[in-house]
């Protein structure tokens, strides 16, 4: 989506580094901790016509590359992997990539990463930054600045305000790369959005109701830095919509003589206009319904007409002239560990039980989790479905060999650290089963396809791009094809160090086109954010395009304190981070239930080294936090199965529950859109055509 595609062009403006892949928990990972320097290879796509073998056995334009390579496995959509001899430096396998892509008969080049680097190289100096910004002026204040009320009948619940403006009256010889706009509820100017244009519809955490503020500044650019103009003065405008959903003060069953109550609606709650009344609705199975009028004063309403020994449910709705809104049911599940699962229902949880009233997802979803693979669990057995096994390197695959069928996890027990269970924890959160046991996942019903692709070791991106191909039903050379194409994958991995997803100058990788092949079949790809608290756009695979990027919040809302960020670029966007999620913090627990310490609960094996017996345990990490978006993201495609994956982000951002108010989240808005809520986006998702 946009925003990671504006954290690329940041990304690349720094050195490409080698780097291994592995799992995103928050705590150091042994493997995270090698800062080796060295690249095993390259990945590369030639033009079509073009054999991949030459004649004497080598990779074809391996004379270009100025080294001995070696041709390794087809990863599918005209990809290959290529060796080197030796790993070697990731400054010289840069330069190596480089060369190679310039050959005619190459479409495109990427690093095969695996070892840990920090590179830094490219960046303007800070001499000649700081030389270069103080040149620059900031520019005049934008001039005729508009705001106006901007609701629309085709999304009734939403507040929108548009604002427009005109160019400053002097730019001093700069150009005009974009402008800031700012917004006030009344607790502080905070970022709004950002815009080339000189007009744009604000909506992202508005609330009809509240008078807002707006401000617009330029940002000017000149000779590679860019600078902040001058802020227009205010204008104000009062957004409008339809009211928010009605919420009953305690059940909503009706019999004869009881009716249900619910709480009367303040001016915001009444979506920023009067009321025109309520309506409630008693239904009973095998009944007809009962209809009863009350007016915008009442909180209750006297059913007539109710048959005698009958339990009728109740929904009520508010009216107002923008549309009307009906109230929320909720479905409570009986798993014995739901009562741990804050991140389901808390006021910063995701709301998922309004959600399963419509919907706890569809048994033809398929949601391909590629990370360690998968163990044994009575909360899962029900949900996998067959998956495959990418992780090549038989020293880190713990298994003894390379690719092969069996995707079950081996274990990937390092130095002294237990076994992680990575992707049977992952597993557990997007659709562990609803019963009676145990914890329910965010979309219990649908499917979980286990792809391996993260051994001891970490893992490869050569790996990874067979793997997404694979789970997008794509033929990968020597595998048998995926006969249940997955809807939603689930990346929960990252890099530490600045990791740019592709190589300078270049407009496309194999991860890259591996993703857009994804999104063009209508496959929506979430992805962890990474735990190193540093800029989201350091993180591969976070930050290739197209995926739904996803960062921690912790209980309170606010951004767990290892996660990744977005930041500022160059063209006033705040990049990095597309959404947040709850992905917990053992630093700061807030009043999460007592015994969970601020972490996600979900499925886990308790072996050591080798799988032992399944059990269940709090994990935290943007690993958590991109399973709850993906699981809510395959309750999306329960409801629609032909969505596609900017339809399903347009659902997300428009839904989110924003930060709160005061939050670092919030005031430096650097984690994304607002919190995932499944039960909104859900509604919204039902509403699409
Ligand atoms: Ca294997
Ligand atoms: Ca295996
Ligand atoms: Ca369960």
């Amino acid at each position: 989506m946009k925003f990671s595609r504006g954290l690329i062009s940041a990304a690349v403006a720094f050195g490409l580094i080698a780097v291994n892949v592995a799992p995103a928990y928050a705590a150091l990972d042994p493997i995270l901790a090698d800062n080796s320097t060295q690249a095993v290879g390259l990945i590369v796509k030639y033009k079509d016509g073009v054999a991949a073998k030459a004649k004497d056995g080598s990779p074809t334009a391996e004379n270009a590359s100025g080294t001995d390579l070696q041709l390794g496995r087809d990863l599918g959509a005209g990809w290959h992997s290529v060796g080197f001899d030796a790993e070697i430096s990731a400054g010289k396998a840069t330069s190596i990539a480089v060369r190679m892509a310039s050959d005619p008969r190459v479409e495109s080049v990427e690093i095969d990463r695996h070892l840990i680097a920090a590179s830094h190289g490219l960046k303007l100096s800070a001499k000649a930054y700081a030389t270069a910004l103080a040149a620059l002026k900031p520019a005049t204040a934008v001039r005729a600045v508009k705001a106006v009320d901007a609701w629309s009948k085709t999304s009734p619940n939403n507040a929108a305000v548009k604002i427009s403006w005109a160019a400053p009256a002097s730019l001093f010889g700069a150009s005009v790369s974009g402008y800031r706009v700012e917004s006030n509820d009344g607790s502080g100017w905070k970022f709004q959005t950002s815009s080339l244009a000189t007009s744009a519809v604000v909506k992202q955490g508005l609330v009809a109701g509240i008078t807002y503020s707006f401000r617009i500044a330029a940002i000017t650019k000149q000779a590679g830095v860019s600078k902040l103009g001058a802020f227009s003065a205010p204008v104000k405008a009062l957004p409008t919509s339809a009211p928010q959903p009605p919420v009953f003060t305690g059940s909503n069953t009706a019999f004869v003589g009881i009716s249900p109550s619910w709480a009367p609606q303040n001016r915001v709650q009444a979506g920023g206009l009067p009321l025109l009344g309520y309506q409630a609705t008693a239904v009973a199975s095998g009944q007809t319904p009962v209809v009863c009028n009350a007016p915008p004063t009442a909180t209750t309403c006297q059913f007539t007409g109710l048959v005698p020994n009958v339990t009728y449910t109740v929904s009520v709705v508010a009216k107002n002239v923008r549309g009307a809104t009906a109230s929320l049911n909720q479905v409570t599940p009986l798993d014995a560990l739901f009562k741990d699962q804050w991140y389901l229902t808390a006021k910063y949880g995701i709301n998922a039980t309004n959600a399963w009233s419509t919907t706890m997802g569809s048994k033809n979803v398929v949601v391909a989790v590629i990370d360690s693979g998968i163990t044994a669990h009575p909360d899962l057995d029900n949900q996998v479905i067959p998956g495959y096994d990418f992780v090549s390197d038989i020293n880190s695959s713990g298994d003894g060999d390379g690719w092969d069928a069996n995707n079950a996890d081996p274990g990937d027990y390092y130095g002294n650290e237990p076994s992680s269970w990575h992707g049977t924890h992952v597993a557990g959160i997007i659709a562990a089963q609803s019963n009676s046991i145990g914890v329910t996942g965010v979309a219990p019903n649908v499917k979980i396809q286990p792809i391996r692709a993260l051994g001891s070791d970490g893992g490869n991106s050569s790996d990874l791009i067979a793997a997404l191909h694979w789970a997008a039903g794509i033929h990968v050379a020597g595998v048998p094809d995926n006969k249940t194409p997955a809807q939603v994958v689930n990346l929960s991995m990252g890099t530490d160090g600045n990791t740019p997803c592709r190589l300078p100058g270049q407009a496309t990788g194999a991860t890259e086109d591996a993703l857009a092949e994804l999104k063009a079949a209508g496959i929506t790809v979430v992805s962890a954010a990474g735990n190193f608290n540093v800029p989201a756009y350091e993180s591969y695979p976070g930050n290739c395009f197209p995926t739904i990027n996803v960062g921690a919040t912790a209980y309170s809302g606010d951004r767990a304190s290892y996660s990744n960020y977005s930041v500022l670029d160059s063209t006033g966007q705040m990049v990095g981070v597309d959404i947040s999620a709850p992905g917990g913090d053992s630093k700061f627990p807030g009043d999460s239930p007592a015994g969970t310490n601020g972490k996600i609960i979900s499925t886990m094996n308790d072996g050591l080294k080798a799988p032992g017996s399944p059990t269940y345990k709090g994990e935290e990490g943007t690993s958590m936090a991109a399973p709850v978006v993906t699981g809510v993201v395959a309750l999306i495609y329960s409801l629609k199965p032909k969505i596609t994956f900017d339809k399903v982000w347009d659902v997300l951002k428009a839904t989110v529950t924003p930060f709160p108010p005061g939050s670092s989240c919030e005031t430096k808005s650097n984690c994304g859109a607002g919190i995932v809520n499944a039960g909104a986006a859900v509604a919204a998702a039902l509403a699409l055509p």
